[in-house]
């Protein structure tokens, strides 16, 4: 039996792909789920056989329709406070997981589905997607991050105007806007996000993986520090074999073969 109530997982190659697995609520994220997906960054951390990881919803419906009102409603003012610090410190780990992390976003991602997929690196949608953070119509604000990482991949105007109105868009509006950064027809969702995941994989690890802490933390620093910050990364890639083979390789005229060393 498997480990998760809540989640599906399948290392297909590679490519680690964690599935959200409540259809019957639409994949809402009740703390169970939460829980889960805690423990499974950690074992994704560790386990070297995953280079690239995808997250998905199960079924055709939704990726996660947000966090489980059911679950929420009835919480008093301390109890809200942990859920919102147990979920903030999953996301912010998901986000810092020194591994590149795609959503699958494979339905309706709204509320705390729209703020998962955020957390992730890149976006891949299918085409009848729907999004949106729906929180101010149940009289709260979003909690898992919402009112940050919005405004930093749409713009102050349109996240307020996400935020405020509480409308919900399509794939193509959310593609326009640049709260998703590839669309596929639903049918080809996971194909399209395994054939970025191995492009990715194909390059070298260690520079991805510094490519994604130079962005993540540069985009919350001055942009001075942030270019120094860089510096500091680039130097650290001459330490690399990485870096060796790949430059070795383009002037031996072939393809680098990458250790992650
Ligand atoms: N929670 C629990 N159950 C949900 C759910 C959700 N978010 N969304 C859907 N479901 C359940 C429905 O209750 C229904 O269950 P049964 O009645 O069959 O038992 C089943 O999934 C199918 O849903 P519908 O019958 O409603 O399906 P429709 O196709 O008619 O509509 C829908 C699909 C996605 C438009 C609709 O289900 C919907 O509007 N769902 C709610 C979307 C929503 O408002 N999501 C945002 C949730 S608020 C914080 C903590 C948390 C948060 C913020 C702060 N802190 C502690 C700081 C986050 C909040 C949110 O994410």
């Amino acid at each position: 039996m498997s480990e998760y109530q809540n989640l599906l997982f399948e290392n297909d190659n590679g490519i680690g792909v964690v599935t959200i697995n409540r259809p019957k609520a639409l994949n809402a994220l009740n703390e169970a789920t939460v829980r889960e997906l805690d423990k499974i960054i950690d074992v994704l951390a560790q386990d070297d056989s995953v280079k690239v990881v995808i997250i998905t919803g199960s079924g055709e419906k939704s990726f996660v329709a947000g966090a489980d009102i059911v679950e929420m409603k009835d919480k008093d003012a301390m109890e809200g406070r942990e859920w919102g610090i147990l979920a903030q410190g999953v996301f912010n780990k998901l986000e810092g997981l020194a591994k590149p992390v795609i959503a699958a976003v494979n339905g309706y991602a709204l509320g705390g589905g729209n703020e998962l997929q955020m957390a992730c690196d890149i976006r891949v949608a299918s085409e009848k997607a729907k999004f949106g953070q729906p929180e101010v119509t149940l009289g709260i604000t979003p909690g898992f991050g919402g009112t940050q990482r919005l405004p930093r991949l749409v713009g102050k105007g349109m996240a307020k105007k996400l935020l405020f109105t509480a409308d919900m868009i399509d794939a193509a509006e959310a593609y326009r806007i640049g709260l998703v950064d590839q669309l596929a027809p639903a049918d080809q969702l996971m194909d399209a996000a395994k054939k970025l995941a191995k492009t990715i994989m194909s390059r070298g690890p260690i520079a991805v993986k510094l490519c994604k802490f130079a962005v993540n933390k540069g985009i919350n620093m001055d942009l001075e520090s942030a270019i120094q910050y860089e510096d500091e990364v680039w130097g650290l890639c001459f330490a690399t074999a990485d870096q060796k083979e790949g430059m070795k390789a383009f002037v031996e005229k072939r393809k680098a073969s990458f250790t992650g060393k």
